[in-house]
């Protein structure tokens, strides 16, 4: 199947060169260096994106609307094919795509220093300020209800009733550390009904590799826009916190590595603030704290419910997997949630 596409792209096979990036959980990547070019080749994985119809829809929607308002930001749209196929090339194997890669760009895995947080915040902050004008209507859902809360936990209470009975039973830990925090998911609910809280274009994917930076490790711009949609900023925010306070990340094995570091969640409220402190209502900066706990209960509801599943969604590539990555998730709460007090003023100041 990849001959077909290079060729579509107008690439010869011999001249060009193939490496799989193992990075992320549902697309798959490639990095394609042809004539002394890089390009980024991606396949869509439709069971997870049953519509990519709607992924190109979002992504022309916000190319015009930046295209008018904000026409020095560097928003990286799929490359035409040779027949003009614009965002995707289709045949029978699936749905692909090729990016451009920006010269001088670089993304990184982990995050090392509260500077790279900083940046990475103001990034996602400055993604959906400057999509404020954008009805939010106007934007396909391509994952419906992703990140509602509410529903994550039905499905794992319906992974409770009809999952494999014996991980059920051995992760009987687990599920009571579930269970024990559900008070998160009735705030939640109170959120959905609090006119306060608006929605916006949100990325919904706020992994410190979706940012990609410059030579001198400044920001440039935010990529993978599959699940841009309509949310709350506690979305953004809150995987932010999940994925960068710890200096381990959701695979890790031994727990005692998993610690919240203070001055990266400084960096994540100034650099989101510093974009959108005019944009959040006060009600919705109360809940930068919340946002964390949101995103990190929500991880780790989706990997122990997909591990009562027998790993359907994400996949195992060892027994467990999933369970281990539900654990790692409910000790991050954990440590978390024992910081409330330390980090209470930092909105205000
Ligand atoms: C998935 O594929 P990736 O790594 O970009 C998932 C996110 C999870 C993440 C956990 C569409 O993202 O929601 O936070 O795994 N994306 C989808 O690693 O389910
Ligand atoms: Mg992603």
């Amino acid at each position: 199947m990849l001959p077909a596409v290079l060729n579509a792209y107008g690439f010869k096979e011999e001249s060009t060169k193939l490496e799989r990036i193992h990075a992320g959980l549902i697309n798959h990547t490639w990095k394609v260096t042809t004539k002394g070019e890089t390009y980024i080749l991606q396949k869509v994985n439709d069971v997870v994106f049953k519509h990519p119809e709607h992924i190109a829809h979002n992504i022309k929607l916000l190319a015009n609307y930046l295209q008018q308002h904000h026409p020095g930001y560097l928003f990286i749209a799929p490359l035409a094919t040779n027949e003009g196929n614009e965002m995707f090339y289709l045949i029978d194997e699936g749905h692909f795509r090729l990016f451009p890669f920006v010269p001088y760009s670089h993304t990184i895995n982990v995050v090392e220093t509260p500077e790279q947080a900083f940046e990475a915040s103001v990034q996602f902050g400055r993604f959906t300020r400057q999509l404020n004008g954008i009805a939010t209507s106007d934007l396909k859902v391509t994952i419906p209800f992703f990140h509602d809360l509410s529903l994550r936990y039905a499905q794992f209470q319906t992974a409770l009733s009809n999952g494999n009975p014996h991980r059920i039973k051995q992760s009987h830990a687990l599920i009571k550390a579930i269970l024990e925090n559900d008070e998160i998911v009735s705030a939640y609910n109170r959120i959905k009904s609090n006119p306060q809280f608006k929605l916006r274009v949100t990325h919904h994917d706020t992994k410190i590799s979706n940012v990609l930076f410059d030579d001198a490790d400044k920001g440039l711009c935010v990529i993978d826009l599959d699940t841009v949609m309509p949310g709350y900023f506690i979305s953004d925010v809150g995987d932010m916190m999940r994925t960068y306070l710890s200096p381990v990340s959701e695979e890790e094995k031994d727990f005692d590595e998993i610690v919240i570091r203070d001055d990266f969640y400084q960096a994540i409220v100034s650099g989101y603030l510093k974009e959108m402190k005019d944009e959040l209502s006060n009600t919705e900066k109360k809940y930068f704290f919340y946002a964390g706990k949101f995103m990190i209960y929500m991880q780790a509801l989706r990997f122990l419910s997909d591990h009562l599943n027998d790993d359907v969604y994400y996949g195992a590539a060892y027994e467990g997997q999933n369970a281990v990555r539900a654990n790692n998730q409910l000790i991050l709460l954990q440590r978390l949630i024992e910081k409330e007090n330390v980090f209470a003023n930092v909105v205000a100041d």
